[in-house]
């Protein structure tokens, strides 16, 4: 369809709620606002207005996509919220809010009733410790989670479900929720609007949509921005024929961080990044490997370098050599070998295997070689082509593990995002107060409306929530739900405020339609569509940002390694860059998504070497090193990073927020030795 663009038509709606995404996080609002929107309703007799906006089909969009083979977070009944909070404070290095986890914690357990009452498989264990996968307990009529029924636990916090469709069904409760009329799918949100008369609120978002030439701009007094983290801001392992395979999903493009951070959100963490330890090239998770198989993994002369290196780990905090170390400071031994020259690392399958047959009858371990294609077809389905093409039986053959490229979420493994307000009745009673209610949160971690950012009316929640990681899916549905709970008592104390945009109509399309605009002006000034001086294709742009990062920002280029010289040639450049995004090209509407794609990939990219370059340690060895500073400096930084973004400037201010543990510490499970 190249240049044959007619002039968008501009679609206005008026609403008082706009969900953007429909992912986990998502889903979890749009099931829970209805609920108090029909409470609202029936009490007052006014209805608000609400709709959810998804660059894809919900039914299969967003991190769940494929589906999963497990819930990452379930409480259950023999441990508490307190005990999470500590483990992903573990995790991430001592620095998260343990106010965000506790309440992820005590109310996650909920949604995965939910999705149980909705339909999905949950593997069980039955009284005499039989396992039955999803199917067979629904058969066997095991009780259901909410009334006893025992998970099969891959690990601590993990439970295995049977979660090819887990998206389709957790989508079709929000969409019966909303109602078809509410939602609107394949329109990509470019950016938030804020108020003219307070910059410091929200006024609405405007996209366009991917599939007809239309601009859609929503004013409203409540937006829920969750839409994912982000992937491909880094050179990925997979190039040429690999290429656009990745772990985390491709089209987690940094919506979430870019649009809080020109909206003016305070943004946390954002040095924080996660890489995952995957199945090399075809990024397989290893999960349910470590965990349900108990696989050991291997330098290439099968030693066990956790236990081999484990010294390393005094080294560092919160614990050194905790029960279960940090994901990065495994990542940091693994590399040890690597370094070394003792990679390739392999996951020991075949000892894994030979093992739980020693114990398990044979049908229950024909059960388990099955859920190890199950996994990979659930969730990763190219690692299955992988283990068919290259002959690779478990039983009979290990298989390489990876360190990826780095991926910034704040939902998995990792902590990146936007500072939100937390909840009321967490924490001891303060000397502080908000509105004559004395407060329980350190200052500045609350400010009336749970899942709020600094921007006012601008809630977000899943991998948008920053510094309380491991959420997984069902944390993320839960957090959608509990903000969706404070915007609708956000919309009943603003219920006179009458949103004003900062931009007319026509500067929102205008900015939109620019790449357009820049095609369709310049395409003929040569006879290759791609080669042009007066622009740049999305394609081009990706893989320059795709460089720097790589290159200069710790990527797998340089092992992961950074210092302040390397940082300071990536920030002239991604200036440039994002100079240059101004004569990014759209050829037709997939292009222009890749445009405002690569644009949100910028300012996240921007976020995270900026927060690198602040925080002067190496916080998370294993994920990023920062060489002139290789070093946890726990002294000077066992602090939050926060910044905060000025659109008109287009300059970023990073500053240190107090970090204060709210659950004690002391009782972390400590271990004489990993694994
Ligand atoms: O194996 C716009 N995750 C796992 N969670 C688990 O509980 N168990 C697992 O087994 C997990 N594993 C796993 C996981 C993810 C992936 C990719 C793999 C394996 C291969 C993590 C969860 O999936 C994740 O925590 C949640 O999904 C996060 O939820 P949320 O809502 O924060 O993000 P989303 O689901 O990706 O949804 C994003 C939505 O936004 C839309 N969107 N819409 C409009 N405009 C824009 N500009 C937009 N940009 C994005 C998307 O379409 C989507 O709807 S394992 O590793 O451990
Ligand atoms: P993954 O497949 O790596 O995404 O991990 C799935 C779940 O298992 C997450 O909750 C991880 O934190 C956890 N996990 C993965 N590997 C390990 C390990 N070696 N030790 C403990 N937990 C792990």
């Amino acid at each position: 369809m190249a240049g044959t663009f007619e002039a968008p038509e501009v679609v206005y709606e008026e609403l008082d709620v706009l969900l953007v995404g429909g992912g986990m996080a998502c889903c979890g609002t749009a099931y829970e606002i209805m609920r108090w929107a029909e409470a609202l309703k029936a009490e007052t007799g006014k209805e608000l207005k609400i709709k959810l906006v998804d660059k894809a089909a919900m039914d299969r969009s967003g991190a769940v996509a494929q589906g999963l083979s497990a819930i990452n977070t379930y409480i259950g009944d023999k441990q508490d919220p307190a005990d999470y909070a500590r483990m992903v404070s573990n995790d991430l290095m001592g620095i998260t809010r343990d106010d965000l986890a506790y309440d992820v914690g005590r109310n996650v357990d909920d949604s995965v009733h939910l999705f149980e009452e909705w339909g999905l498989p949950i593997w069980k264990t039955d009284a005499e410790g039989v396992r039955h996968d999803g199917a067979e307990a629904q058969k066997e009529g095991l009780p259901a989670l909410k009334d006893g029924g025992q998970p099969v636990r891959s690990g601590k916090w993990q439970i295995m479900i049977n979660g090819e469709s887990y998206k389709w069904i957790v989508a079709e409760a929000a969409k019966k929720a909303l109602g078809l009329d509410r939602i609107q799918e394949r329109v990509f949100i470019v950016h938030l609007i804020n108020d003219k008369n307070d910059p410091t609120r929200i006024a609405g978002a405007a996209g366009f949509s991917v599939r007809e030439n239309k601009i859609y701009i929503y004013k409203a007094k409540a937006v829920m921005l969750a839409a994912g983290g982000c992937v491909n801001l880094f050179r990925p392992r997979s190039v040429g024929e690999g290429s656009g395979r990745a772990w985390y999903p491709v089209w987690n493009a940094g919506s979430t961080y870019a649009m809080a951070a020109e909206a003016g959100a305070e943004m946390t963490m954002m040095e924080n990044r996660f890489v995952p330890a995957r199945f090399k090239d075809g990024y397989g998770p290893v999960g349910a490997w470590f965990l349900l198989f108990k696989a050991k993994a291997t330098n290439a002369y099968g030693e066990d370098y956790m236990v081999k290196n484990k010294a390393m780990l005094d080294d560092y905090p919160p614990y050194g050599q905790a029960a279960v170390p940090a994901s990065c400071l495994r990542n940091h031994l693994m590399l040890k070998e690597m370094k070394d020259g003792r990679g390739p690392i392999y996951m020991d399958t075949v000892t894994a295997l030979a093992k739980l047959a020693e114990t398990l009858t044979p049908k229950e371990v024909k059960h388990l070689e099955a859920e190890a294609w199950e996994d990979f077809l659930d969730m990763c389905i190219g690692q299955c082509g992988i283990w068919v093409g290259e002959n690779v039986d478990p039983r009979e053959k290990n298989s390489e593990l990876m360190p990826t490229e780095p991926y910034l979420l704040g939902s998995h493994s990792g902590c990146c995002g936007i500072w939100v307000s937390g909840p009321t009745d967490v924490g001891a009673p303060t000397t502080e107060e908000y509105d004559g209610v004395p407060a329980h949160l350190p200052k500045g971690w609350n400010w009336g409306y749970r899942s709020m950012t600094t921007v006012k009316g601008l809630f977000t929640a899943g991998d948008g929530v920053g510094a309380s990681g491991h959420k997984f899916s069902s944390g993320s549905h839960t957090e959608g739900r509990l903000a969706a709970k404070s915007m609708v008592k956000y919309c009943l104390d603003n219920a006179d405020y009458k949103p004003e945009f900062d931009e007319t109509h026509e500067q929102i399309a205008e900015t939109i339609w620019r790449p357009v605009k820049t095609f369709l002006t310049h395409k003929d000034y040569t006879t290759a569509i791609d080669i042009n001086p007066h622009y740049i294709t999305p394609k081009m742009l990706q893989m320059r940002l795709q460089k720097i990062m790589d290159e200069y920002v710790a990527g797998v280029a340089t092992y992961y390694n950074t210092n302040d010289k390397m940082l300071a040639v990536a920030e002239e450049k991604l200036e440039m860059l994002k100079e240059d995004s101004l004569k990014l090209r759209a050829k037709d509407l997939h292009e222009l998504l890749r445009a405002w794609e690569n644009y949100h990939r910028i300012l996240t990219a921007e976020a995270h070497m900026k927060h690198i370059q602040f925080r002067e340690e190496s916080r998370y060895p294993g994920f990023y090193y920062r060489t002139d500073k290789n070093f946890v400096d726990e002294k000077n930084w066992h602090c939050f990073v926060n910044s905060i973004y000025d659109k008109h400037t287009k300059k970023w201010t990073c500053f240190k927020r107090k970090h204060v543990d709210l659950v004690d510490k002391s009782k972390l499970f400590k271990a004489a030795a990993p694994h």
